[in-house]
């Protein structure tokens, strides 16, 4: 077992306890990928699958696991919702690399500077943020070009100890995903044009920005090359504008 493999696993059971899941598609050569990094006696082997589920009121729930050994394991999970609600995105970057653990939690909001918006989508989970702040410390330096992305709540941290992962990461990836889900299951879908064109413009500039920022393409294009991870990115990853262009989301 792996170190985030329990995450995935619950947060897909509790995601299947409390919505009608149903598959989303992931492009044929993406659901596993596998390749040999290193040389000699540091070979090893670097795997990576991908999961994807949609349901009424979210367009994407999909994951990235990354897996090569006890220093390199990775969980990237995102929560995109349709875009006729003014949700925001769940994400979570949850990141081990041999210098250590990285750890992002965040409803990352449509709106950041809206104080309507931080009062129904922020401020409701600051107590479970702040819960979580004696164990899990501000992790520091971050890019300053990111900020528009998180919110107020954003869980951001570098744990010393793996069992601080396996036990308060665990625990607040958990609440986190639980408070998310007692949104959507709030959320009434919007009928303004006006307010539904700006959800859309909010929605593909978080997707450009991560999509163009990726911290994993350098690792991914190391492993799996240039056009399998470019693919990955803007055909899995962070599909929107595919998706629109293909027009199977108006
Ligand atoms: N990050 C992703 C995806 C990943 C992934 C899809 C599938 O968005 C992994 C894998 N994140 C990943 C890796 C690293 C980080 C780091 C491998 C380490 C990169 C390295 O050190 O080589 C939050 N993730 C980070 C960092 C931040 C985040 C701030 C620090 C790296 C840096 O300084 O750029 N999550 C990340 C982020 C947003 C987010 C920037 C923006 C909205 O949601």
């Amino acid at each position: 077992m792996t170190l985030y493999q329990p995450f995935l696993d619950d947060a897909i059971a509790y995601l299947q306890s409390r919505l009608e899941l149903m598959p989303y598609p992931i492009p044929s050569g993406f659901e596993y990928k596998s390749a040999i990094t290193g040389k000699g006696k540091n070979q090893e082997e670097v795997v990576t699958t991908s999961y994807g589920f949609c349901a009424p009121k979210l367009r994407q729930i999909r994951a990235a696991h990354v897996q090569g050994g006890k220093s390199l394991q990775v969980l990237n999970f995102v929560i995109f919702p349709d875009l006729n609600y003014d949700l925001p995105f769940f994400g979570a970057d949850l990141v081990t690399l041999p210098g250590g653990h990285l750890i992002a939690l965040d409803m990352q909001p449509l709106f950041r500077d809206d104080p309507d918006y931080q009062a129904k989508y922020s401020a409701p989970i600051l107590p479970i943020f702040e819960s979580y702040r004696q164990h899990l410390p501000w992790g520091g330096d971050f890019p300053e070009e990111a900020r528009p992305f998180f919110s107020p709540a954003f869980l951001w941290t570098r744990p010393k100890e793996t069992t601080d992962v396996e036990t308060h990461v665990f625990a607040a990836f958990k609440d986190y995903l639980k408070a998310y889900l007692d949104f959507v299951e709030q959320a009434e879908p919007v009928m303004d044009t006006q307010a539904l064109a700006t959800i859309k413009q909010a929605q593909l500039r978080y997707l450009r920005y991560r999509a163009e920022k990726d911290p994993a393409r350098g690792m991914f294009k190391r492993f799996y090359g240039q056009e399998w991870t470019e693919e990955y990115i803007h055909g899995f990853l962070f599909d929107l504008e595919r998706k629109l262009t293909e027009s199977v989301v108006s």
